[in-house]
């Protein structure tokens, strides 16, 4: 494998990924990314220009995806929408891209006979409740609760029936909630340290008990990596660094991380059906691939994180007052 295709690698995880290949392996790779309002093209900036290239595009247009899965050995797919709340304003474009444009990928990587890794979601499976002492696993039953969630639910089950149907060469990962640099502001941790920088009380939907499991960034791409080199085609790997918080003591941390009071925070309006608790057992993945995280402390993590954010502040500014006017909307 010498040439890979990463879909929607100036998002979040997605540029994540392409720094940590940069500094991991001798790949080359080719961005394909709409460059949507989640995007940002200085996430990609001061990579080597000669390993990386960035390709302006929809995943959902077969002209576009067709000569570039046929140029490259392998696509790591992780364009998409990624906003629950955004789904729950305006499903459609979550419809296009999340299962339209996965079905794109599949009928390119099918017609061209080439490895696919499809990045999914922990979120496909539901939630938990917080006293259940299972986590999900690569067995837990599919249940979505969100547009969101039920649309990467469609979209994994899709790349399972061309797997079976079609011996498309692919693999999944269901990941949970991840943290780090480059993600947007409409996110809780980023949208709560900046707001936080800004003055602005951080907002917690309802009572702030709900769990997610979180696992920073770079963890997440050494995981995908993993799968990508050494998993096995056809199989699901749960991905995540046993990091259950619940919100409000993710709002109290990042608080008292920034010198405030620890309870200088709102409640504000929740979620409609809002999750309650995500967990990960990511077993099968640390065992027969071998893989641990890197970042076990969730609170150095989040410090680095918070450093981060207020060390970029021209990169996040532009987009601060559209996106805490659309919660406004809704009293978030
Ligand atoms: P993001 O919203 O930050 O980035 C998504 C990227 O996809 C953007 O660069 C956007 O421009 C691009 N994109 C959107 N529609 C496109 C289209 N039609 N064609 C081409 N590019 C398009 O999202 P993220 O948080 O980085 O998530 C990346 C992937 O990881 C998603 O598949 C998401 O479901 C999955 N995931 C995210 C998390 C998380 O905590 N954020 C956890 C588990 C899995
Ligand atoms: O202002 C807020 N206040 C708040 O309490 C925001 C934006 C969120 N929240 C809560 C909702 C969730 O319980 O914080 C938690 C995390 O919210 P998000 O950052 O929106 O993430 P979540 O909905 O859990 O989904 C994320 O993890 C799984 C990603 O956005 C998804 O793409 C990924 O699949």
């Amino acid at each position: 494998m010498e040439r890979l295709l990463v879909t929607g690698g100036a998002g979040f995880i997605g540029s994540n990924f392409v720094h940590h290949l940069v500094e991991h392996t001798d790949l080359n790779v080719t961005v394909l990314d709409k460059l949507t309002y989640a995007a940002s093209k200085e996430s990609l900036a001061g990579l080597p220009e000669d390993r990386v290239q960035l390709v302006v595009g929809d995943i959902a247009d077969e002209e576009t995806v067709d000569p570039l899965v046929a140029a490259h050995d392998a696509v790591v797919h992780y364009a998409a929408e990624s906003h629950n709340d955004n789904s729950l304003n305006d499903p459609s474009p979550f419809i296009k891209t999340n299962i339209l444009g996965t079905y794109t990928i599949l009928e390119a990587v099918r017609k061209h006979d080439k490895r696919l890794h499809h990045v999914s979601t922990d979120e496909v499976y539901g939630d938990l409740e917080l006293d259940d002492p299972k986590r999900f696993t690569e067995d837990t039953p599919y249940n979505p609760s969100s547009p969101y969630s039920a649309s990467k639910a469609g979209s994994d089950h899709l790349v399972r029936a061309w797997v079976r149907s079609f011996g498309v060469r692919a693999t999944v990962s269901n990941c949970s909630n991840n943290y780090g640099p480059w993600q947007h502001i409409e996110k809780f941790i980023p949208r709560q340290i900046t707001n936080v920088i800004d003055g602005i009380r951080p907002k917690l939907y309802g009572s702030g008990e709900n769990v997610r499991d979180w696992i920073h960034a770079d963890d997440h791409s050494s995981a995908v990596l993993t799968i990508l080199t050494k998993g096995e085609i056809g199989e699901t790997y749960l991905i995540g660094a046993d990091g259950e918080k619940n919100n409000l003591e993710v709002v109290r941390l990042i608080l008292t991380l920034m010198g405030k009071g620890a309870d200088e925070f709102d409640h504000v309006t929740d979620r409609a059906g809002h999750d309650l608790r995500y967990a990960i057992e990511s077993g099968k993945l640390r065992q027969e691939l071998g893989w641990q995280p890197q970042f076990q402390d969730f609170e150095s993590g989040l410090a680095n994180t918070i450093a981060w954010y207020q060390e970029h502040e021209d990169w996040w500014r532009p987009h601060k007052d559209a996106t805490e006017a659309k919660y406004a909307q809704k009293g978030q």
